[in-house]
């Protein structure tokens, strides 16, 4: 199936619901202790509104809740997970309910929650829960605040949510496997006042890099700089759905990165201020403008801007194997060399393998369509756009501006007005001498 936009929104949908669907069955699943009573469990809330943009993580899902004696009651359920990064790779990962990341939590300052945690991995796990003032014995570390949960196990963490901002959760438990396998998730804290910080479109995108060999579906956790797929809500461009926005919204974009990378990641055509870290919101005062933020290990980021230039903006990591798809690693560099002859040769030994281009990387993206590659794997280079393919795949997502942008429908591609696209010259007569350069009527 070629890549659209239509076919993107549709998968982006229909995993919305599907994690939906299995963190409802979870709920009606989950077994009550030995001579528990009292009255059937209330339905699930309705996702919350109070006037707040709901929080949209693209390409993932929200965790939902009910209302149990005044506690916020939600339930993660820890599991391996079949993730489809694009169409063409699907990886054995691990995660929450069905989906890596696990899915977004949300809840105001001042909630008393509840958090069950259902083990279904095969080995033991914990949840801890990052940034958060809490009492020790809810802190989640292993073998420090709590025995591990053993498979098949579940644990009540309850506490009182006293402080706002974009906080995580993941295990504190063979962190080395589960983190790397995509155990992580965003939670939330609102204000509980909806004026403060409001925004009209709020994303939350969490990072993550991984190993797997060309061919293979299941990463390699022991690897520790040498990655090769890095995905945004654990898809890479172009399975990212794209963040729809309206001329003169006010957009905050939340980041947060548990890999072994920092993360600088850019926007076109905008500047942001930074906003918010995982110990909080930043006072206004201090917000400084950007174009790219860093995203350090073990950190969130908020960013917040006004969307005042309509266009398909690029919105990506700077580093620039991190903008690249499945990489297959140890091949020579070949760079300004001839490869059809080592390339004649490699196809003998290992047919479908691709060397370095001679003139860049460029050439990969155009013979995409012929490329063999092995199952289960994609091309190194990235997707179609309106003018021919994007180099670029990975940490790679737009945001779309428009300015009667219907948020549930991609629009396509952007139409620039007449007159303000790049254009080619090289065919039309030399520009006439006088528009040189001239130096004249300087003073000399
Ligand atoms: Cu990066």
């Amino acid at each position: 199936m070629p890549f659209t936009r239509r076919n993107l929104l549709f998968s982006g949908l229909a995993g919305a619901a599907t994690g939906l669907l299995s963190s409802t069955r979870a709920f009606a699943q989950r077994l009550r202790a030995p001579g528990e009573s009292g009255p059937p469990p209330k339905p699930l809330a309705a996702r919350r509104s109070n006037g707040r943009a709901p929080v949209i993580t693209p390409n993932g899902t929200s965790l939902p809740w009910r209302m149990v004696d005044g506690v916020k009651e939600f339930h993660l359920i820890a599991e391996p997970v079949r993730r489809e990064f694009v169409e063409g790779l699907e990886v054995n990962a691990w995660g929450y309910n069905g989906v890596t990341p696990g899915p977004t939590i949300e809840a105001f300052e001042g909630d008393r929650v509840r958090l069950l945690v259902t083990n279904r991995l095969p080995e033991g796990t914990s949840v801890h829960w990052h940034g958060f003032i809490l009492p020790n014995g809810m802190d989640g570390v292993a073998g420090l605040n709590q025995p591990k949960i053993a498979p098949g196990e579940t644990y009540a963490y309850e506490f009182t949510l006293q402080q706002t901002g974009t906080l995580m959760y993941h295990p504190h438990f063979d962190e080395m496997t589960q983190i790397a396998l995509g155990m992580h998730g965003f939670f939330i804290i609102h204000p509980r006042d909806p004026g403060v910080r409001r925004v009209d479109r709020d994303f939350a995108i969490f990072l993550n890099e991984w190993f797997i060999k060309p061919g293979t579906a299941t990463p390699d956790p022991t690897v520790m700089l040498d990655f090769n797929t890095f995905t945004m809500n654990g898809r890479v461009f172009p399975g990212t759905a794209p963040m729809l926005v309206r001329t003169g919204d006010r957009v905050r974009i939340r980041l947060a990165n548990l890999t072994m990378d920092s993360h600088p990641i850019h926007i076109h055509g905008h500047a942001f201020y930074v906003t918010g870290t995982d110990a909080g919101p930043i006072p206004g005062t201090a917000w400084w403008p950007e174009n790219s933020v860093n995203v350090p290990v073990g950190t969130t980021r908020d960013i917040e801007f006004t969307a005042d230039n309509p266009g398909d903006w690029a919105f990506h990591c700077h580093k620039t194997h991190h903008v690249m798809n499945q990489m297959g690693h140890g091949l020579p560099n070949l760079l300004g060399i001839d490869p059809s002859s080592p390339q004649q040769r490699l196809d003998q030994l290992v047919p479908g393998t691709m060397v370095m281009g001679s003139d860049g990387m460029g050439a990969h993206a155009e013979q995409r369509g012929m490329m063999a590659l092995p199952r289960n794997s994609i091309p190194m280079l990235g997707g179609q756009g309106p003018y021919g393919s994007i180099d670029m795949g990975g940490m790679f997502t737009l945001v779309k501006v428009r300015d009667d942008m219907d948020y549930d429908r991609d629009p396509g591609w952007y139409r620039q007005p007449p007159g303000t696209s790049a254009r080619r010259v090289d065919s039309m007569s030399p520009p006439p001498a006088q528009q040189q350069p001239s130096h004249e009527g300087h003073g000399k």
